[in-house]
Protein backbone atom coordinates (compact mmCIF):
# COMPACT_ATOMS: atom_id res chain seq x y z
CA UNK A 1 0.00 0.00 0.00
CA UNK A 2 1.04 3.72 -0.69
CA UNK A 3 1.98 5.70 2.43
CA UNK A 4 0.01 8.50 2.87
CA UNK A 5 0.90 11.94 4.23
CA UNK A 6 -0.41 15.32 5.51
CA UNK A 7 1.15 18.26 4.13
CA UNK A 8 1.70 21.49 6.37
CA UNK A 9 1.29 24.95 4.14
CA UNK A 10 -1.34 25.41 0.88
CA UNK A 11 1.14 27.85 -1.19
CA UNK A 12 3.36 27.45 -4.49
CA UNK A 13 6.21 25.82 -2.02
CA UNK A 14 3.67 22.75 -1.20
CA UNK A 15 2.64 22.73 -4.88
CA UNK A 16 6.27 21.35 -5.68
CA UNK A 17 6.44 19.27 -2.50
CA UNK A 18 3.34 17.63 -3.42
CA UNK A 19 4.53 17.10 -7.02
CA UNK A 20 7.86 15.57 -5.57
CA UNK A 21 6.02 13.35 -3.14
CA UNK A 22 3.80 12.01 -5.92
CA UNK A 23 7.04 11.46 -8.16
CA UNK A 24 7.95 9.31 -4.91
CA UNK A 25 4.68 7.21 -5.19
CA UNK A 26 3.22 8.49 -1.96
CA UNK A 27 -0.11 10.01 -1.48
CA UNK A 28 -1.25 13.12 0.07
CA UNK A 29 -4.40 12.15 1.89
CA UNK A 30 -4.91 16.16 3.13
CA UNK A 31 -3.50 19.52 3.11
CA UNK A 32 -3.69 22.19 6.10
CA UNK A 33 -3.02 26.07 5.90
CA UNK A 34 -4.46 28.79 8.21
CA UNK A 35 -5.69 30.82 5.34
CA UNK A 36 -9.24 30.45 5.17
CA UNK A 37 -9.55 31.62 1.72
CA UNK A 38 -7.88 28.19 0.90
CA UNK A 39 -9.99 26.24 2.55
CA UNK A 40 -11.66 24.13 -0.11
CA UNK A 41 -9.52 24.75 -2.84
CA UNK A 42 -7.17 21.84 -3.94
CA UNK A 43 -3.56 21.34 -5.26
CA UNK A 44 -3.34 18.67 -8.05
CA UNK A 45 -6.96 17.55 -6.79
CA UNK A 46 -6.23 17.33 -2.91
CA UNK A 47 -7.96 19.83 -0.71
CA UNK A 48 -6.65 22.23 1.63
CA UNK A 49 -8.70 22.21 4.85
CA UNK A 50 -7.51 24.10 7.78
CA UNK A 51 -6.46 25.02 10.39
CA UNK A 52 -3.17 23.53 10.42
CA UNK A 53 -3.75 22.93 14.20
CA UNK A 54 -6.41 20.82 13.24
CA UNK A 55 -3.75 18.03 12.66
CA UNK A 56 -2.41 18.36 16.39
CA UNK A 57 -3.59 15.26 17.76
CA UNK A 58 -2.85 13.11 14.48
CA UNK A 59 0.25 10.73 14.37
CA UNK A 60 0.48 10.49 10.88
CA UNK A 61 3.77 10.84 8.53
CA UNK A 62 3.78 14.49 7.19
CA UNK A 63 5.69 17.02 5.54
CA UNK A 64 6.09 20.82 6.22
CA UNK A 65 5.75 22.40 3.29
CA UNK A 66 6.32 26.55 4.00
CA UNK A 67 9.70 27.82 2.52
CA UNK A 68 10.01 30.42 5.28
CA UNK A 69 12.70 29.11 7.80
CA UNK A 70 11.89 30.37 11.02
CA UNK A 71 7.73 29.64 10.35
CA UNK A 72 9.16 25.77 9.89
CA UNK A 73 11.04 25.67 13.00
CA UNK A 74 8.01 27.52 14.97
CA UNK A 75 5.21 25.10 13.60
CA UNK A 76 7.42 21.93 13.95
CA UNK A 77 7.18 22.47 17.59
CA UNK A 78 3.40 23.13 18.15
CA UNK A 79 2.71 19.99 15.89
CA UNK A 80 4.53 17.48 17.96
CA UNK A 81 2.77 14.12 16.72
CA UNK A 82 3.36 14.40 13.26
CA UNK A 83 6.04 12.17 12.25
CA UNK A 84 7.99 14.15 9.77
CA UNK A 85 9.56 11.73 6.94
CA UNK A 86 12.09 12.99 3.92
CA UNK A 87 11.48 13.14 0.87
CA UNK A 88 14.30 12.62 -1.90
CA UNK A 89 12.98 13.04 -5.85
CA UNK A 90 13.70 10.49 -7.93
CA UNK A 91 15.91 12.45 -10.26
CA UNK A 92 17.79 14.07 -7.54
CA UNK A 93 21.07 12.30 -6.69
CA UNK A 94 22.31 11.76 -2.84
CA UNK A 95 25.18 9.64 -2.26
CA UNK A 96 24.55 7.07 0.22
CA UNK A 97 27.18 8.34 2.81
CA UNK A 98 25.49 11.34 2.40
CA UNK A 99 22.86 11.49 5.73
CA UNK A 100 19.50 13.48 5.00
CA UNK A 101 17.69 14.85 8.71
CA UNK A 102 13.86 14.35 8.84
CA UNK A 103 11.34 16.51 7.10
CA UNK A 104 14.17 17.71 4.93
CA UNK A 105 12.97 17.47 1.15
CA UNK A 106 15.24 17.18 -1.88
CA UNK A 107 13.94 18.86 -5.31
CA UNK A 108 14.27 17.55 -9.23
CA UNK A 109 18.12 17.90 -10.34
CA UNK A 110 19.80 18.11 -6.69
CA UNK A 111 23.33 16.45 -6.24
CA UNK A 112 24.11 15.80 -2.54
CA UNK A 113 27.88 14.54 -2.53
CA UNK A 114 29.84 12.11 -0.22
CA UNK A 115 29.32 12.46 3.50
CA UNK A 116 27.28 15.64 3.30
CA UNK A 117 25.13 16.14 6.14
CA UNK A 118 21.74 18.04 5.62
CA UNK A 119 20.02 18.88 9.17
CA UNK A 120 16.24 18.20 9.60
CA UNK A 121 13.50 20.34 8.26
CA UNK A 122 15.46 21.81 5.52
CA UNK A 123 14.81 22.99 1.73
CA UNK A 124 17.43 21.73 -0.80
CA UNK A 125 15.52 23.47 -3.65
CA UNK A 126 15.29 22.60 -7.11
CA UNK A 127 19.02 22.14 -9.37
CA UNK A 128 21.22 22.60 -5.65
CA UNK A 129 24.40 20.80 -4.84
CA UNK A 130 25.62 20.44 -1.47
CA UNK A 131 29.32 19.05 -2.12
CA UNK A 132 31.32 16.46 -0.03
CA UNK A 133 32.04 16.66 3.58
CA UNK A 134 29.96 19.68 3.77
CA UNK A 135 27.14 20.47 6.80
CA UNK A 136 24.04 22.04 6.76
CA UNK A 137 22.33 22.55 9.91
CA UNK A 138 18.17 22.19 10.60
CA UNK A 139 15.71 24.44 9.28
CA UNK A 140 18.16 25.81 5.95
CA UNK A 141 16.74 26.68 2.80
CA UNK A 142 19.08 26.33 -0.25
CA UNK A 143 16.76 27.71 -3.06
CA UNK A 144 16.91 26.93 -6.52
CA UNK A 145 20.05 26.90 -8.43
CA UNK A 146 22.70 27.16 -5.37
CA UNK A 147 25.69 25.73 -5.19
CA UNK A 148 28.08 25.06 -1.73
CA UNK A 149 31.68 23.54 -2.53
CA UNK A 150 33.76 20.73 -0.49
CA UNK A 151 33.87 20.72 3.35
CA UNK A 152 30.97 24.12 3.82
CA UNK A 153 29.54 24.69 7.09
CA UNK A 154 26.26 26.08 7.04
CA UNK A 155 24.67 27.04 10.39
CA UNK A 156 20.80 26.81 11.83
CA UNK A 157 17.76 28.52 9.98
CA UNK A 158 20.39 29.53 7.02
CA UNK A 159 18.76 31.10 3.68
CA UNK A 160 20.85 30.86 0.82
CA UNK A 161 19.28 32.96 -2.10
CA UNK A 162 18.68 31.84 -5.52
CA UNK A 163 22.00 31.33 -7.39
CA UNK A 164 24.41 31.83 -4.44
CA UNK A 165 27.56 30.33 -4.19
CA UNK A 166 29.85 29.58 -1.59
CA UNK A 167 33.69 28.29 -2.15
CA UNK A 168 35.32 25.77 -0.51
CA UNK A 169 35.57 25.06 3.62
CA UNK A 170 33.62 28.29 4.30
CA UNK A 171 31.48 28.93 7.31
CA UNK A 172 27.90 30.88 7.56
CA UNK A 173 26.81 31.57 11.19
CA UNK A 174 23.05 30.48 12.48
CA UNK A 175 19.75 32.76 10.59
CA UNK A 176 22.09 34.72 8.05
CA UNK A 177 21.10 35.44 5.08
CA UNK A 178 22.45 35.46 1.24
CA UNK A 179 21.34 37.42 -1.47
CA UNK A 180 20.84 35.90 -4.77
CA UNK A 181 23.59 35.54 -6.83
CA UNK A 182 25.83 36.43 -4.18
CA UNK A 183 29.45 34.22 -3.94
CA UNK A 184 30.51 33.86 -0.46
CA UNK A 185 34.32 33.77 -0.05
CA UNK A 186 34.64 34.59 3.36
CA UNK A 187 33.54 32.96 6.43
CA UNK A 188 30.09 34.92 7.74
CA UNK A 189 28.93 35.15 11.33
CA UNK A 190 25.24 34.53 12.85
CA UNK A 191 22.47 36.93 11.80
CA UNK A 192 23.79 38.31 9.03
CA UNK A 193 22.55 39.56 5.40
CA UNK A 194 24.97 39.59 3.23
CA UNK A 195 25.01 40.12 -0.43
CA UNK A 196 26.92 40.50 -4.12
CA UNK A 197 30.28 38.98 -5.81
CA UNK A 198 32.47 38.66 -3.08
CA UNK A 199 29.19 38.68 -0.52
CA UNK A 200 29.52 41.49 1.78
CA UNK A 201 27.16 42.00 5.46
CA UNK A 202 25.09 44.58 4.86
CA UNK A 203 25.39 46.67 7.81
CA UNK A 204 22.05 48.03 8.06
CA UNK A 205 20.14 44.89 8.52
CA UNK A 206 19.11 43.22 11.71
CA UNK A 207 18.38 40.03 11.95
CA UNK A 208 16.51 39.97 15.64
CA UNK A 209 14.23 36.57 15.18
O1 LIG B 1 11.28 30.19 -4.72
C1 LIG B 1 10.74 29.10 -4.72
C2 LIG B 1 11.12 28.07 -5.72
N1 LIG B 1 9.81 28.76 -3.83
C3 LIG B 1 9.33 29.66 -2.77
C4 LIG B 1 9.21 28.89 -1.48
C5 LIG B 1 10.49 28.26 -1.03
O2 LIG B 1 8.74 29.79 -0.44
C6 LIG B 1 7.98 30.23 -3.16
O3 LIG B 1 8.04 30.92 -4.38
C7 LIG B 1 7.47 31.16 -2.03
O4 LIG B 1 8.23 32.28 -1.99
C8 LIG B 1 7.50 30.43 -0.72
O5 LIG B 1 6.47 29.47 -0.82
P1 LIG B 1 5.37 29.25 0.29
O6 LIG B 1 5.99 28.94 1.59
O7 LIG B 1 4.40 28.30 -0.25
O8 LIG B 1 4.76 30.75 0.40
P2 LIG B 1 3.56 31.37 1.16
O9 LIG B 1 2.40 31.41 0.24
O10 LIG B 1 4.07 32.65 1.74
O11 LIG B 1 3.23 30.44 2.38
C9 LIG B 1 2.54 29.21 2.21
C10 LIG B 1 1.45 29.08 3.21
O12 LIG B 1 1.98 29.10 4.52
C11 LIG B 1 0.43 30.22 3.12
O13 LIG B 1 -0.75 29.74 2.55
C12 LIG B 1 0.23 30.69 4.54
O14 LIG B 1 -1.10 30.51 4.99
C13 LIG B 1 1.14 29.81 5.38
N2 LIG B 1 1.98 30.64 6.23
C14 LIG B 1 2.92 31.53 5.84
N3 LIG B 1 3.49 32.11 6.91
C15 LIG B 1 1.93 30.66 7.56
C16 LIG B 1 2.89 31.61 7.99
N4 LIG B 1 1.17 29.97 8.42
C17 LIG B 1 1.35 30.17 9.75
N5 LIG B 1 0.61 29.48 10.61
N6 LIG B 1 2.27 31.06 10.22
C18 LIG B 1 3.06 31.81 9.40
O15 LIG B 1 3.90 32.59 9.85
Amino acid sequence: MREEIIVVGGGGHAKVVIATALECGINVSIIVDDDPSKWGQNIFGIKIHGPILSVKEIRSPAIMAIGNNRTRENLVKELENLQWISIIHPRAYVHRTAKVGKGTIIFAGSVIQPDARIGDHCIINTGSTVDHDCSVGDFCHLAPGTHIAGGVTIGRGVFLGVGAKVVVGKKIGDWSIIGAGAVVLEDLPDRVMAAGVPAKIKESYRIDT
